[in-house]
Protein backbone atom coordinates (compact mmCIF):
# COMPACT_ATOMS: atom_id res chain seq x y z
CA UNK A 1 0.00 0.00 0.00
CA UNK A 2 1.27 3.25 -1.05
CA UNK A 3 1.23 5.53 1.79
CA UNK A 4 -0.38 8.56 -0.37
CA UNK A 5 0.03 10.96 3.10
CA UNK A 6 3.64 11.44 2.61
CA UNK A 7 3.24 13.21 -1.02
CA UNK A 8 3.93 16.74 -1.45
CA UNK A 9 0.73 18.71 -1.74
CA UNK A 10 2.06 20.92 -4.65
CA UNK A 11 0.51 22.36 -7.88
CA UNK A 12 2.29 21.80 -11.07
CA UNK A 13 3.59 24.79 -12.96
CA UNK A 14 4.04 25.83 -16.11
CA UNK A 15 6.07 28.65 -17.53
CA UNK A 16 3.99 30.78 -20.27
CA UNK A 17 6.84 31.94 -21.90
CA UNK A 18 8.05 28.40 -22.29
CA UNK A 19 4.86 27.04 -23.62
CA UNK A 20 2.18 28.28 -26.82
CA UNK A 21 -1.20 29.75 -25.69
CA UNK A 22 -3.28 26.66 -26.62
CA UNK A 23 -0.63 24.17 -24.22
CA UNK A 24 -1.24 26.80 -21.71
CA UNK A 25 -5.32 26.72 -22.13
CA UNK A 26 -4.88 23.30 -22.50
CA UNK A 27 -3.85 22.96 -18.80
CA UNK A 28 -5.81 25.60 -17.44
CA UNK A 29 -9.23 23.16 -18.93
CA UNK A 30 -11.67 22.75 -15.71
CA UNK A 31 -11.92 18.76 -15.11
CA UNK A 32 -14.35 17.29 -17.01
CA UNK A 33 -17.55 16.49 -16.03
CA UNK A 34 -20.01 13.35 -16.65
CA UNK A 35 -21.54 12.86 -19.78
CA UNK A 36 -25.13 15.21 -19.59
CA UNK A 37 -26.59 11.79 -21.13
CA UNK A 38 -25.40 9.79 -18.86
CA UNK A 39 -26.69 12.09 -16.01
CA UNK A 40 -29.75 12.45 -17.95
CA UNK A 41 -30.64 8.71 -18.35
CA UNK A 42 -30.44 8.65 -14.07
CA UNK A 43 -32.55 11.50 -13.52
CA UNK A 44 -35.44 11.11 -16.41
CA UNK A 45 -37.08 8.30 -14.74
CA UNK A 46 -37.06 10.13 -11.07
CA UNK A 47 -38.36 13.25 -12.88
CA UNK A 48 -41.19 11.17 -14.25
CA UNK A 49 -42.06 8.96 -11.02
CA UNK A 50 -42.58 12.85 -9.09
CA UNK A 51 -44.75 14.10 -11.73
CA UNK A 52 -46.78 11.32 -11.40
CA UNK A 53 -46.49 10.17 -8.03
CA UNK A 54 -46.23 13.61 -6.19
CA UNK A 55 -45.79 13.21 -2.46
CA UNK A 56 -45.56 9.49 -2.43
CA UNK A 57 -42.78 9.71 -5.04
CA UNK A 58 -40.43 12.32 -3.66
CA UNK A 59 -40.54 11.01 -0.02
CA UNK A 60 -39.84 7.55 -1.35
CA UNK A 61 -36.24 8.72 -2.95
CA UNK A 62 -35.95 10.60 0.24
CA UNK A 63 -36.21 7.85 1.98
CA UNK A 64 -33.74 5.86 -0.15
CA UNK A 65 -31.14 8.51 -0.88
CA UNK A 66 -31.38 10.24 2.19
CA UNK A 67 -31.96 7.05 4.27
CA UNK A 68 -34.39 9.58 6.36
CA UNK A 69 -37.24 7.07 6.79
CA UNK A 70 -38.84 8.68 9.49
CA UNK A 71 -40.05 11.52 7.36
CA UNK A 72 -43.89 11.37 6.77
CA UNK A 73 -44.11 14.51 4.36
CA UNK A 74 -41.85 15.97 1.82
CA UNK A 75 -42.87 19.44 3.15
CA UNK A 76 -42.08 21.74 6.16
CA UNK A 77 -44.26 24.51 6.18
CA UNK A 78 -43.94 28.34 7.86
CA UNK A 79 -44.18 29.16 10.71
CA UNK A 80 -41.04 26.93 11.55
CA UNK A 81 -41.17 25.44 15.32
CA UNK A 82 -38.52 27.15 17.23
CA UNK A 83 -36.78 23.80 17.95
CA UNK A 84 -35.96 23.04 14.75
CA UNK A 85 -33.78 26.28 14.80
CA UNK A 86 -32.13 25.77 18.01
CA UNK A 87 -28.50 27.46 17.56
CA UNK A 88 -25.88 28.88 19.63
CA UNK A 89 -25.77 32.98 20.39
CA UNK A 90 -22.44 33.07 17.90
CA UNK A 91 -23.73 31.19 14.85
CA UNK A 92 -27.30 33.21 15.55
CA UNK A 93 -25.45 36.53 15.42
CA UNK A 94 -22.99 35.69 12.62
CA UNK A 95 -26.06 34.70 10.47
CA UNK A 96 -27.93 37.88 11.83
CA UNK A 97 -24.53 39.99 10.24
CA UNK A 98 -24.34 38.45 6.95
CA UNK A 99 -27.74 38.51 6.41
CA UNK A 100 -27.69 42.63 7.27
CA UNK A 101 -24.75 42.84 4.54
CA UNK A 102 -26.54 40.92 1.87
CA UNK A 103 -29.38 42.94 2.56
CA UNK A 104 -27.79 46.06 2.29
CA UNK A 105 -25.72 45.41 -0.64
CA UNK A 106 -28.72 43.94 -2.70
CA UNK A 107 -30.90 46.35 -1.46
CA UNK A 108 -29.09 48.64 -3.69
CA UNK A 109 -29.63 46.93 -6.79
CA UNK A 110 -32.78 47.78 -7.26
CA UNK A 111 -34.36 50.52 -9.49
CA UNK A 112 -35.30 53.49 -8.21
CA UNK A 113 -37.68 54.76 -10.48
CA UNK A 114 -38.72 52.72 -13.91
CA UNK A 115 -37.21 54.23 -16.70
CA UNK A 116 -38.62 56.31 -19.20
CA UNK A 117 -37.11 57.92 -22.66
CA UNK A 118 -39.00 59.78 -25.05
CA UNK A 119 -37.48 58.46 -28.31
CA UNK A 120 -39.59 60.72 -30.71
CA UNK A 121 -41.74 63.21 -30.14
CA UNK A 122 -44.60 61.62 -28.59
CA UNK A 123 -43.46 58.80 -28.15
CA UNK A 124 -42.66 57.05 -24.61
CA UNK A 125 -41.07 53.73 -23.78
CA UNK A 126 -40.78 52.77 -20.44
CA UNK A 127 -39.60 49.93 -18.30
CA UNK A 128 -40.15 48.77 -14.81
CA UNK A 129 -39.75 45.43 -13.00
CA UNK A 130 -41.76 43.38 -11.15
CA UNK A 131 -41.04 40.04 -8.83
CA UNK A 132 -40.96 36.66 -10.04
CA UNK A 133 -43.95 35.64 -7.71
CA UNK A 134 -42.98 32.11 -6.61
CA UNK A 135 -39.04 30.81 -6.25
CA UNK A 136 -37.45 27.48 -5.05
CA UNK A 137 -34.10 27.62 -3.84
CA UNK A 138 -32.25 24.66 -3.62
CA UNK A 139 -29.70 24.77 -0.98
CA UNK A 140 -27.36 21.43 -1.40
CA UNK A 141 -26.64 19.09 1.28
CA UNK A 142 -23.52 16.87 0.71
CA UNK A 143 -19.99 16.88 2.34
CA UNK A 144 -21.02 20.20 3.45
CA UNK A 145 -23.89 22.27 5.07
CA UNK A 146 -23.85 25.24 3.44
CA UNK A 147 -26.40 27.62 5.57
CA UNK A 148 -24.64 30.44 3.66
CA UNK A 149 -26.14 29.38 0.31
CA UNK A 150 -29.38 30.00 1.99
CA UNK A 151 -28.25 33.60 2.71
CA UNK A 152 -27.61 34.01 -0.90
CA UNK A 153 -29.91 32.87 -2.57
CA UNK A 154 -33.28 33.58 0.62
CA UNK A 155 -32.36 37.79 1.10
CA UNK A 156 -32.65 39.08 -2.43
CA UNK A 157 -35.31 36.87 -3.02
CA UNK A 158 -36.92 38.55 -0.17
CA UNK A 159 -35.79 42.06 -1.35
CA UNK A 160 -37.26 41.87 -4.72
CA UNK A 161 -40.51 41.15 -3.14
CA UNK A 162 -41.27 37.52 -4.13
CA UNK A 163 -44.38 36.29 -2.52
CA UNK A 164 -43.83 32.55 -2.16
CA UNK A 165 -39.99 31.33 -1.57
CA UNK A 166 -39.74 27.64 -1.01
CA UNK A 167 -36.50 25.98 0.29
CA UNK A 168 -35.39 22.83 -1.18
CA UNK A 169 -32.09 20.94 1.02
CA UNK A 170 -31.96 17.07 1.42
CA UNK A 171 -32.75 16.33 4.67
CA UNK A 172 -30.06 14.32 7.26
CA UNK A 173 -31.45 11.06 8.40
CA UNK A 174 -33.09 11.61 11.41
CA UNK A 175 -35.29 13.25 8.41
CA UNK A 176 -34.75 16.94 9.85
CA UNK A 177 -32.76 19.95 7.94
CA UNK A 178 -30.03 21.70 9.46
CA UNK A 179 -31.18 24.39 11.79
CA UNK A 180 -29.38 27.25 10.42
CA UNK A 181 -30.88 26.33 7.21
CA UNK A 182 -34.47 26.88 8.92
CA UNK A 183 -33.20 29.97 11.06
CA UNK A 184 -32.64 31.61 7.90
CA UNK A 185 -35.76 30.41 6.06
CA UNK A 186 -37.72 31.96 8.72
CA UNK A 187 -35.93 34.90 8.64
CA UNK A 188 -36.38 35.56 5.08
CA UNK A 189 -39.93 34.78 5.17
CA UNK A 190 -39.85 31.42 3.43
CA UNK A 191 -43.10 30.15 3.13
CA UNK A 192 -41.73 26.06 3.24
CA UNK A 193 -38.92 23.65 3.05
CA UNK A 194 -39.09 20.98 0.88
CA UNK A 195 -37.41 17.98 2.65
CA UNK A 196 -35.30 16.80 -0.54
CA UNK A 197 -32.24 16.81 -2.68
CA UNK A 198 -31.49 15.76 -6.43
CA UNK A 199 -33.27 15.52 -9.14
CA UNK A 200 -36.52 14.57 -7.14
CA UNK A 201 -36.56 18.32 -5.34
CA UNK A 202 -36.05 19.83 -8.33
CA UNK A 203 -39.23 18.25 -10.06
CA UNK A 204 -41.34 18.54 -6.93
CA UNK A 205 -40.84 22.50 -7.23
CA UNK A 206 -41.31 22.44 -11.14
CA UNK A 207 -44.35 20.93 -11.06
CA UNK A 208 -45.69 20.76 -8.35
CA UNK A 209 -46.97 18.02 -5.77
CA UNK A 210 -49.80 18.00 -3.09
CA UNK A 211 -47.99 19.77 -0.82
CA UNK A 212 -45.01 21.08 -2.66
CA UNK A 213 -45.70 24.62 -4.05
CA UNK A 214 -44.97 24.70 -7.81
CA UNK A 215 -42.88 27.44 -8.90
CA UNK A 216 -41.89 29.79 -11.66
CA UNK A 217 -38.17 29.55 -11.35
CA UNK A 218 -35.49 27.79 -9.49
CA UNK A 219 -32.16 28.95 -8.39
CA UNK A 220 -29.38 27.35 -6.20
CA UNK A 221 -26.22 25.47 -7.05
CA UNK A 222 -26.26 21.69 -6.60
CA UNK A 223 -24.22 18.84 -7.33
CA UNK A 224 -24.39 17.43 -11.62
CA UNK A 225 -27.81 15.63 -10.90
CA UNK A 226 -29.40 18.94 -9.54
CA UNK A 227 -27.87 21.01 -12.15
CA UNK A 228 -29.11 18.16 -14.89
CA UNK A 229 -32.18 18.08 -13.33
CA UNK A 230 -32.91 21.91 -13.51
CA UNK A 231 -31.33 22.09 -17.57
CA UNK A 232 -33.98 19.48 -18.26
CA UNK A 233 -36.97 21.03 -16.41
CA UNK A 234 -36.54 24.53 -17.74
CA UNK A 235 -36.22 22.66 -21.10
CA UNK A 236 -40.00 21.69 -20.26
CA UNK A 237 -42.26 24.00 -21.81
CA UNK A 238 -44.99 22.10 -19.78
CA UNK A 239 -43.53 22.86 -16.67
CA UNK A 240 -42.81 26.49 -17.36
CA UNK A 241 -40.12 27.15 -15.02
CA UNK A 242 -37.03 28.95 -15.17
CA UNK A 243 -33.21 28.34 -13.81
CA UNK A 244 -30.48 30.69 -12.96
CA UNK A 245 -27.37 29.47 -14.47
CA UNK A 246 -25.93 26.30 -14.66
CA UNK A 247 -23.56 25.72 -11.89
CA UNK A 248 -19.90 23.18 -11.75
CA UNK A 249 -17.65 23.13 -9.03
CA UNK A 250 -16.14 25.77 -7.43
CA UNK A 251 -13.01 27.50 -8.54
CA UNK A 252 -10.49 30.54 -7.89
CA UNK A 253 -7.91 32.32 -9.76
CA UNK A 254 -5.13 34.24 -7.48
CA UNK A 255 -3.13 37.18 -9.48
CA UNK A 256 -0.21 37.58 -7.28
CA UNK A 257 2.91 39.81 -7.86
CA UNK A 258 6.41 39.73 -5.56
CA UNK A 259 4.55 42.24 -3.05
CA UNK A 260 1.98 39.16 -2.37
CA UNK A 261 2.17 37.41 1.00
CA UNK A 262 3.08 33.84 0.47
CA UNK A 263 0.75 32.63 3.28
CA UNK A 264 -2.00 34.77 2.33
CA UNK A 265 -2.04 33.56 -1.20
CA UNK A 266 -1.91 29.96 -0.02
CA UNK A 267 -4.40 30.30 1.91
CA UNK A 268 -7.01 31.87 -0.85
CA UNK A 269 -5.85 29.13 -3.20
CA UNK A 270 -6.67 26.31 -0.04
CA UNK A 271 -10.30 27.82 0.67
CA UNK A 272 -11.29 27.02 -2.75
CA UNK A 273 -9.75 23.70 -2.92
CA UNK A 274 -11.50 22.35 0.27
CA UNK A 275 -14.58 22.43 -1.69
CA UNK A 276 -14.15 19.60 -3.31
CA UNK A 277 -11.77 17.21 -5.35
CA UNK A 278 -13.30 19.04 -8.59
CA UNK A 279 -12.67 22.50 -7.71
CA UNK A 280 -9.75 23.74 -9.06
CA UNK A 281 -7.57 26.61 -8.05
CA UNK A 282 -5.31 28.75 -10.06
CA UNK A 283 -2.30 31.21 -9.53
CA UNK A 284 -0.75 33.28 -11.83
CA UNK A 285 2.42 34.58 -10.66
CA UNK A 286 3.82 37.93 -12.13
CA UNK A 287 7.37 38.28 -12.35
CA UNK A 288 8.17 35.65 -9.17
CA UNK A 289 11.59 34.36 -8.49
CA UNK A 290 12.56 30.43 -7.47
CA UNK A 291 12.23 31.78 -3.62
CA UNK A 292 9.15 33.87 -3.68
CA UNK A 293 7.72 30.53 -5.69
CA UNK A 294 9.07 28.29 -2.97
CA UNK A 295 7.76 29.99 -0.23
CA UNK A 296 3.91 30.11 -1.70
CA UNK A 297 4.65 26.26 -2.44
CA UNK A 298 5.57 25.42 1.39
CA UNK A 299 2.59 27.81 2.66
CA UNK A 300 0.31 25.65 0.51
CA UNK A 301 1.94 22.21 1.59
CA UNK A 302 1.97 23.13 5.13
CA UNK A 303 -1.02 24.70 5.73
CA UNK A 304 -3.08 21.80 3.77
CA UNK A 305 -1.75 19.29 6.05
CA UNK A 306 -3.22 21.14 8.67
CA UNK A 307 -6.91 21.10 7.46
CA UNK A 308 -9.40 18.73 8.21
CA UNK A 309 -10.19 18.47 4.61
CA UNK A 310 -6.72 17.95 3.62
CA UNK A 311 -7.78 14.69 1.71
CA UNK A 312 -10.34 16.80 -0.32
CA UNK A 313 -7.40 19.52 -0.91
CA UNK A 314 -5.19 16.15 -2.38
CA UNK A 315 -7.85 15.66 -4.85
CA UNK A 316 -8.46 19.51 -6.25
CA UNK A 317 -4.82 20.46 -5.92
CA UNK A 318 -3.76 17.65 -8.50
CA UNK A 319 -5.35 19.52 -11.24
CA UNK A 320 -4.50 22.82 -10.16
CA UNK A 321 -1.71 24.94 -11.80
CA UNK A 322 0.83 27.58 -11.03
CA UNK A 323 1.23 29.73 -14.56
CA UNK A 324 4.51 31.92 -14.35
CA UNK A 325 4.04 34.86 -16.37
CA UNK A 326 6.06 38.24 -16.99
CA UNK A 327 3.73 40.78 -16.99
CA UNK A 328 0.32 42.13 -14.99
CA UNK A 329 -1.01 42.26 -18.64
CA UNK A 330 0.09 39.02 -19.80
CA UNK A 331 -1.80 37.74 -16.58
CA UNK A 332 -4.96 39.72 -17.03
CA UNK A 333 -5.21 38.17 -20.66
CA UNK A 334 -4.84 34.67 -19.11
CA UNK A 335 -7.31 35.73 -16.32
CA UNK A 336 -9.91 36.87 -18.78
CA UNK A 337 -9.62 34.02 -21.25
CA UNK A 338 -10.13 31.74 -18.13
CA UNK A 339 -13.08 33.74 -16.47
CA UNK A 340 -12.76 32.81 -13.21
CA UNK A 341 -15.76 32.52 -10.35
CA UNK A 342 -13.64 33.85 -8.13
CA UNK A 343 -10.55 36.30 -9.02
CA UNK A 344 -8.40 37.52 -6.48
CA UNK A 345 -5.90 40.46 -6.70
CA UNK A 346 -3.08 40.65 -4.37
CA UNK A 347 -1.25 42.74 -5.92
CA UNK A 348 -0.17 46.47 -5.64
CA UNK A 349 -2.82 48.91 -6.63
CA UNK A 350 -4.99 46.14 -6.84
CA UNK A 351 -8.17 48.89 -7.12
CA UNK A 352 -6.30 49.98 -10.56
CA UNK A 353 -6.21 46.86 -11.69
CA UNK A 354 -10.42 46.54 -11.64
CA UNK A 355 -10.72 48.22 -15.06
CA UNK A 356 -8.45 45.48 -16.87
CA UNK A 357 -11.31 42.56 -15.56
CA UNK A 358 -13.07 41.69 -18.26
CA UNK A 359 -15.08 38.80 -16.82
CA UNK A 360 -15.28 36.91 -13.43
CA UNK A 361 -17.75 36.16 -11.41
CA UNK A 362 -16.41 38.25 -8.67
CA UNK A 363 -13.16 40.18 -7.67
CA UNK A 364 -11.41 40.55 -4.40
CA UNK A 365 -9.30 43.08 -4.14
CA UNK A 366 -6.17 43.66 -2.20
CA UNK A 367 -4.33 41.71 0.36
CA UNK A 368 -7.09 42.25 3.12
CA UNK A 369 -9.88 40.75 0.73
CA UNK A 370 -9.86 36.70 1.57
CA UNK A 371 -12.65 35.30 -0.87
CA UNK A 372 -14.15 33.79 2.52
CA UNK A 373 -15.57 37.50 3.05
CA UNK A 374 -17.50 37.35 -0.06
CA UNK A 375 -18.70 33.27 0.67
CA UNK A 376 -20.20 34.34 3.69
CA UNK A 377 -20.91 37.90 5.17
CA UNK A 378 -19.44 41.07 2.66
CA UNK A 379 -22.41 41.18 1.20
CA UNK A 380 -21.76 40.51 -1.78
CA UNK A 381 -23.64 37.22 -3.53
CA UNK A 382 -21.83 33.88 -3.66
CA UNK A 383 -23.89 32.22 -6.04
CA UNK A 384 -21.71 32.71 -8.85
CA UNK A 385 -20.69 31.32 -12.50
CA UNK A 386 -18.26 28.48 -12.59
CA UNK A 387 -16.42 27.04 -15.80
CA UNK A 388 -16.23 29.93 -17.79
CA UNK A 389 -19.52 31.37 -18.11
CA UNK A 390 -18.43 33.94 -16.40
CA UNK A 391 -18.05 35.34 -19.77
CA UNK A 392 -21.64 35.22 -20.29
CA UNK A 393 -23.20 35.52 -17.03
CA UNK A 394 -23.63 37.01 -14.10
CA UNK A 395 -23.98 36.16 -10.39
CA UNK A 396 -26.95 35.91 -8.40
CA UNK A 397 -28.63 39.38 -8.21
CA UNK A 398 -31.94 41.10 -7.30
CA UNK A 399 -32.30 41.07 -10.72
CA UNK A 400 -32.51 37.08 -11.00
CA UNK A 401 -35.57 37.30 -9.20
CA UNK A 402 -37.15 39.94 -11.29
CA UNK A 403 -38.62 40.45 -14.73
CA UNK A 404 -38.32 43.32 -16.60
CA UNK A 405 -42.01 44.94 -18.41
CA UNK A 406 -41.50 47.01 -21.24
CA UNK A 407 -44.33 49.85 -21.99
CA UNK A 408 -45.04 52.06 -24.85
CA UNK A 409 -47.11 55.16 -24.71
CA UNK A 410 -48.15 57.08 -27.57
CA UNK A 411 -49.42 60.44 -28.35
CA UNK A 412 -51.52 61.64 -31.74
CA UNK A 413 -48.90 63.18 -32.61
CA UNK A 414 -46.58 60.73 -31.66
CA UNK A 415 -47.86 58.04 -33.84
CA UNK A 416 -47.83 60.22 -37.01
CA UNK A 417 -44.06 60.95 -35.87
CA UNK A 418 -43.13 56.86 -35.79
CA UNK A 419 -46.60 55.82 -37.83
CA UNK A 420 -44.61 55.97 -41.35
CA UNK A 421 -41.80 53.59 -40.44
CA UNK A 422 -43.75 51.18 -38.97
CA UNK A 423 -45.95 50.76 -42.01
CA UNK A 424 -43.36 50.81 -44.17
CA UNK A 425 -41.47 47.90 -42.36
CA UNK A 426 -45.13 45.69 -42.30
CA UNK A 427 -44.59 46.05 -46.05
CA UNK A 428 -41.82 44.70 -46.49
CA UNK A 429 -42.84 41.76 -43.96
CA UNK A 430 -45.83 41.94 -45.98
CA UNK A 431 -47.68 41.98 -42.53
CA UNK A 432 -50.75 44.12 -43.49
CA UNK A 433 -52.97 43.91 -40.55
CA UNK A 434 -49.94 45.41 -38.78
CA UNK A 435 -49.78 48.45 -41.87
CA UNK A 436 -53.61 48.92 -41.42
CA UNK A 437 -53.33 49.12 -37.65
CA UNK A 438 -51.26 52.74 -37.87
CA UNK A 439 -53.15 53.65 -41.00
CA UNK A 440 -56.84 53.10 -39.35
CA UNK A 441 -55.98 56.05 -36.77
CA UNK A 442 -54.15 58.09 -39.00
CA UNK A 443 -56.80 58.31 -41.09
CA UNK A 444 -58.99 58.11 -37.93
CA UNK A 445 -57.00 61.81 -37.04
CA UNK A 446 -57.31 63.09 -40.70
CA UNK A 447 -61.17 63.14 -40.42
CA UNK A 448 -61.06 65.13 -37.43
N1 LIG B 1 -17.19 29.45 -2.46
C1 LIG B 1 -18.47 28.84 -2.70
C2 LIG B 1 -19.54 29.23 -1.74
C3 LIG B 1 -19.34 28.84 -0.33
N2 LIG B 1 -18.19 28.83 0.34
C4 LIG B 1 -20.27 28.45 0.57
C5 LIG B 1 -18.39 28.49 1.58
N3 LIG B 1 -19.66 28.24 1.73
C6 LIG B 1 -18.97 29.22 -4.08
O1 LIG B 1 -18.06 28.93 -5.03
ZN1 LIG C 1 -16.24 28.91 -0.60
Amino acid sequence: VVDTTHEKIVMQKIDSSQSSEAELLEKLKRPSQKSPDAILKIIHPIIEEVKKGGDKAVLSYTHKFEKATSLTSPVLKAPFPKELMDLSPETIKAIDTSYENIKKFHSAQAEEKPLRVETMPGVVCSRFSRPIERVGLYIPGGTAVLPSTALMLGVPAMVAGCKKIVFASPPRSDGRVTPEIVYVAHKVGAESIVLAGGAQAVAAMAYGTESVTKVDKILGPGNQFVTAAKMHVSNDTNAGVGIDMPAGPSEVLVVADKDANPAFVASDLLSQAEHGVDSQVILLAIDLNEQQLQAIDDEVHNQALALPRVDIVRGSIKHSVTVLVKTLDEAMRISNEYAPEHLILQIKDAEKVVDKVMNAGSVFIGEWTPESVGDYSAGVNHSLPTYGFAKQYSGVNLGSFMKHITSSNLSAEGLRNVGSAVMQLAKVEELEAHRRAVEIRIKHMDQK
